[in-house]
């Protein structure tokens, strides 16, 4: 039964939030730049690109984290004008910071930032209030904060209790915003088992959440993706030819997912409408991101360039 898969089918349009601790830093870390723009990893990345224990990482960034001009009700209002149709944020990014309310660790928005609110639920509230579907971003396999990188980088938990926090996260993601429409897991590891068990754990708590294939390595054959909802391509990929299946494509609308001082690289936003357009063509979601500065803000320039195409539907779409 795939009934829960018709409105993502009709959706075809989402905004991507990239949000956490990394936007603090910009991409930069001792002054010096790991943003895309230099070759190397995009910004969310930097803890890994810097090689930052996760200590300093933490007690560096967490104590700035206060975006006081953090609106929810802006963000999902101009994701509306927009066009688009559902969004999904990073609950919990690779550096393993939690922006939701969680008695799993002490490493989340309430007890390790002077912010103290919970962004999830602000967000996932005004989503419903306003009518448009809301999910997660969720990296279930990488956690350079909680699990173990290796020598020098151990890890808050061990192996055992990793899992356990994984499906703590899950069960209160799941239990406490409401409805879930999106459970987007990023970077899969090889264990089926593993990801099958928290694909299980997903519909058993949500049913109709729609799961992304990244629960999955790319190397687990795709009738092996028990739990895949979608085919999310790998990012910015546009098929050459119309997709059958139901798939999704990511793009950033610069280099970076994760907020960067010095990223130039600005698509245009006839780039924008094209890549847009193409991807209504060919029967693929686009989710397009945008990562918000340190403040709570979506950037000016992401801002013009949603309009844009948000404005160019409105022309030339069917609604
Ligand atoms: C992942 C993350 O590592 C990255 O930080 C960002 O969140 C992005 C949306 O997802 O990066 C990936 C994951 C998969 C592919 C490429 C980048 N892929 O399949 O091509």
């Amino acid at each position: 039964d795939d009934s829960h898969m018709e409105w993502w089918r009709e959706a075809r349009y989402g905004m991507f939030i990239h949000w956490g601790l990394y936007s603090i830093a910009g991409g930069e870390w001792k002054g010096k730049d790991y943003g895309k723009e230099q070759g190397g990893a995009s910004a969310e990345w930097l803890m890994n690109s810097a090689k930052i224990s996760g200590q300093e990482y933490r007690e560096t960034l967490a104590p700035q984290f206060n975006p006081t001009d953090f609106d929810a009700k802006e963000w999902v209002a101009l994701a509306k004008e927009a066009g688009m149709k559902y969004i999904v944020i990073t609950s919990k990014h690779h550096d393993g910071f939690c922006l939701f309310d969680t008695d799993a660790t002490d490493y989340n928005v309430m007890d390790a930032t002077p912010f103290k609110r919970d962004i999830i639920k602000e967000l996932s509230d005004e989503c419903a209030k306003q009518g448009i579907k809301f999910g997660v971003y969720y990296s279930q396999f990488k956690d350079w904060y909680h699990r173990s990188r290796g020598r020098g980088n151990p890890g808050t938990l061990s192996n055992d209790e990793y899992l356990a926090l994984v499906e703590k996260n899950l069960d209160e993601l799941l239990s406490n915003y409401g409805e879930m429409a999106v459970l987007w897991f990023d970077v899969g590891g090889n264990n089926v088992v593993e990801a099958d068990a928290q694909g299980a754990r997903v519909r058993e708590l949500q049913p109709d959440s729609v799961i992304c294939s990244r629960l999955y390595s790319r190397r687990v054959p795709v009738a092996q993706q028990k739990y895949a909802d979608f085919n999310s391509l790998p990012d910015r990929l546009l098929p050459a030819e119309r997709m059958e299946e139901d798939s999704e494509t990511c793009m950033t609308m610069r280099h970076n997912w994760g907020y960067d001082r010095t990223d130039d690289a600005w698509k245009s936003e006839k780039d924008i409408v094209e890549f847009l357009a193409l991807c209504a063509a060919r029967g693929v979601n686009l989710l397009l991101n945008v990562g918000p500065d340190p403040k709570g803000n979506i950037l000016p320039e992401e801002t013009e360039r949603l309009l844009a195409a948000g404005k160019w539907m409105e022309v030339n779409g069917e609604s």
